[in-house]
């Protein structure tokens, strides 16, 4: 069965100045309507460089209590790596259709890696204005090229094109063009390691835990990253679509890197909010089984997408995962008389089962 993408029908539907009734939202989901504009909290801006360790474990507690969401700045990935992980990503959406297809999640794959489109049904029928590619960037072991895109054939067209005398520097050019994809995704995965280790030692003291508690319960270095290439096409009735419905997220922990067209809203104190687009920025979700894990203390952000009249809107969150395997449940050391299991223990695959399918945990 041949999948409709949302970019096709997004190109018809600029056209047409209209879109399918299909991504219409009933009037409580509407983002027209239910975006608050009046003073809105800011999320918190939190430099991960501070050398000051106490007041970064109080600022990261206090954002994950309060918001579950949080930006991070001078968080030490170079912004050029950040600018390649980008640039190969919105090369690959502008492949002819037929080659992304080559990279297609295969129907009953029973993973999810791959370019696709969201095919289950919201609860109220609607569908999400974006595409998306997922890739696992690791641990190495979870790797697997083949849905890793190659380069935009373009680049072999510029190579037939070349003048004969800079033959030899073009070669080197293609064949760093070639592996581009894959550079730019390991170079990203490999300092995003780093940061997702701070942060998960910060939440640990934050919860009056040694600093390696919270990442051993995750799955220590069995933590895997899943990386998802959003691509929320220009859409004419931007009032009317979602990009993604509300949501949290299902990992212990989601570090994203945004274009600059804004369009993340979180759900706070009854409103729906827009983050506010800091250059070179990451955005920390809390995820439900850092909040599980918590017993509650730290809340994974109920967050939803928004999309764009005139630009494209492009994010690469990575889902920072426990193995399927791992138990997850209220860390003991936070369980008491006082301070109840407020959650079920059980393992990472059935939580995420039940989720999947919509069935109560
Ligand atoms: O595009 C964004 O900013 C958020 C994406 C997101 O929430 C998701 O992919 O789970
Ligand atoms: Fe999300």
């Amino acid at each position: 069965m041949e999948v409709e993408r949302v970019q096709a029908v997004a190109s018809l539907s600029m056209l047409m100045d209209t879109i399918p009734s299909e991504f219409i939202r009933s009037e409580h989901e509407r983002p027209g309507t239910t975006t608050f504009h009046g003073p809105v909290p800011e999320l918190p801006a939190i430099d991960l460089s501070d050398q000051d360790q106490d007041n970064l474990v109080r600022l990261i507690t206090k954002a994950s209590e309060e918001f579950g969401i949080f930006q991070v700045v001078n968080h030490g990935i170079p912004v050029d790596i950040i600018n390649k992980l980008q640039k190969v990503g919105r090369e690959f959406f502008e492949l002819p259709q037929e080659e992304k297809e080559a990279y297609a999640t295969p129907p009953g794959a029973g993973h999810l890696e791959g370019y696709g489109t969201k095919l289950q049904k919201e609860i109220e029928g609607k569908k999400a204005w974006v595409d998306h590619l997922f890739n696992n960037i690791g641990p190495p072991s979870s790797i697997n090229y083949n849905f890793w895109p190659k380069n935009p054939p373009s680049y072999r067209f510029d190579f037939l094109l070349i003048d004969f005398s800079h033959y030899q520097s073009q070669l080197r050019i293609l064949t760093k063009t070639l592996s581009s994809c894959r550079e730019a995704n390991e170079e990203f995965a490999k300092c995003l390691r780093g940061v997702v280790d701070k942060l998960l030692m910060n939440l640990s003291l934050g919860l009056g835990l040694e600093g390696n508690e919270l990442k051993e319960a995750v799955g220590g270095d069995g933590l895997e990253y899943l990386l998802k290439i959003n691509h929320y096409p220009t859409c004419p009735r931007p009032d009317l679509a979602l990009g993604l419905v509300a949501h949290t997220d299902m990992p212990a922990i989601t570090v994203l890197v945004p274009n600059d067209v804004p369009g993340l809203q979180v759900f706070k104190d009854e409103h729906w909010f827009e983050a506010k687009y800091i250059p070179n920025a990451l955005i920390i979700h809390i995820g439900d089984q850092i909040e599980i894990l918590s017993n509650g203390k730290y809340k994974s952000v109920l967050h939803r997408t928004t999309v764009n009249k005139e630009k494209v809107r492009m994010s690469w969150p990575v889902f920072c995962s426990p193995p399927g395997e791992q138990v997850i449940g209220p860390l003991p050391q936070l369980v008491s008389d006082d301070n109840p299991a407020k959650y079920k223990t059980k393992k990472y695959k059935d939580y995420l089962y039940c989720k999947i399918n919509k069935l109560p945990q």
